[in-house]
């Protein structure tokens, strides 16, 4: 197949996603990545994926660019050019409807597979300003997938749509997100992109709880707009040099590979691809109880899932963790044979290809 993917090229878990699929998709296939920039994780030699920059020329009257329909326009100066079979969107804002109004421009008859990720639909989609064309973009892709049943029943729930949402869950390359070396300092991991709602704040203040008993340092990685305030607050609660802000890093397996516990505090999370990637190093994790996060990680087996805001309670956790290393190794073990039996790149992909097929005999 001609496979072309939509995507963000930023460190969020849809690009991810959208990457890891591409890349192991190329395999076999041809897959033309568009979006503005080239995506951090496709870094390979494979001449079987080809990328393709969406340029956005200025022009003094827009206060903002119209991306949508520049992206539009790439879509299809790339089918054009390369007979695609499907449009796999990642993220509906606005990718959806930029591909929706590409295939009406166009007599081919690529098919347009969606795939929503939480916020484009749980968040900035259920805005006013996004909401109906949201809601039409999804109605009218041929196919549409969902990265938890929480998030299927969540979009049925607040929009008017008939189309059927299939739920395919994120997925890890074991053999990359494999356990390393552990020290005698105990490292405790977060990734996220620093948005508020990732709740950062919640990190550094459960860490706080933990280092009194645990000789422990907090490695932090990613950017985003709650970044500074956490700084700060690691700061005025004198962490210092015990919290390392990390930054965006490309490759996190090796970090997650010598961490003894990921912390996932989220106000929301409609899959946790960074806590599959810490199961998959054995990292037990702690997390909210919400969205498709009890999709990933069973209480008591493989992490521990407490309220939103419960610092005392998911500190506790974390001690129990860091303090019993039999605990410790059981929950990680228990993680890593969960990835394997139902989150690998292996078991995922090939679902992602089925849909593919059927849409295109649809
Ligand atoms: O986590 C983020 O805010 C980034 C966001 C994205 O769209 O890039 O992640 C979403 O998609 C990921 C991949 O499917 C999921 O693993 C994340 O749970 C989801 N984030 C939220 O729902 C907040």
């Amino acid at each position: 197949m001609k496979i072309g993917i939509v995507c963000y090229p930023t460190f969020g878990g849809s690009g991810v996603v959208a990457c890891e699929l591409g890349l192991s998709l190329a395999k076999e296939h041809e897959v033309h990545f568009i979006s503005y920039a080239c995506p951090p994780r496709l870094e390979t030699d494979n001449c079987r994926i080809l990328y393709h920059r969406v340029d956005i020329p200025p022009y003094p009257l827009f206060e903002y660019s119209p991306y949508t329909l520049a992206l539009a326009s790439k879509i299809i100066d790339v089918i054009e050019h390369n007979h695609l079979d499907i449009i796999h969107v990642h993220y509906v804002i606005p990718h959806a409807a930029s591909a929706y109004l590409a295939k009406k421009a166009l007599v081919a008859r690529t098919k347009i597979v969606t795939t929503l990720h939480g916020t484009d639909v749980q968040l900035l989609g259920l805005d006013p300003s996004y909401k109906p064309i949201v809601e039409f973009s999804m109605e009218n892709s041929d196919s549409l997938t969902a990265v938890s049943e929480f998030l299927k029943k969540e979009t049925q729930e607040k929009f008017s749509i008939t189309r059927p949402i299939t739920v395919i869950p994120n997925f890890v390359d074991p053999e990359k997100y494999k356990r390393t070396s552990r020290g005698e300092e105990k490292i405790i991991c977060h990734i996220s992109n620093f948005r508020p709602l990732k709740r950062v704040a919640d990190v550094v203040r459960i860490f706080g709880m933990i280092v009194k008993k645990v000789n422990s340092k907090l490695y932090l990685i990613g950017e985003g707009p709650t970044k500074h305030p956490a700084q700060r607050l690691a700061e005025k609660l004198g962490l210092g040099e015990k919290v390392c802000f990390r930054g965006n890093v490309r490759d996190v397996s090796r970090i997650l590979g010598k961490s003894d516990l990921f912390l996932l505090p989220s106000q929301q999370e409609s899959f946790g691809l960074a806590a599959l990637e810490a199961m998959s190093s054995e990292v037990p994790v702690v997390a909210t109880k919400v969205g498709g996060l009890p999709e990933v990680i069973r209480h008591g087996k493989d992490g521990y899932l407490a309220e939103v805001g419960d610092l005392e309670t998911m500190a506790e956790y974390c001690l129990k963790i860091l303090t019993d290393e039999d605990l410790a190794e059981k929950m990680g073990k228990k993680a890593r044979v969960r990835v394997l039996e139902k989150f690998t790149t292996d078991k995922v992909v090939p679902r992602y290809v089925s849909l593919y097929r059927r849409t295109l005999s649809s």
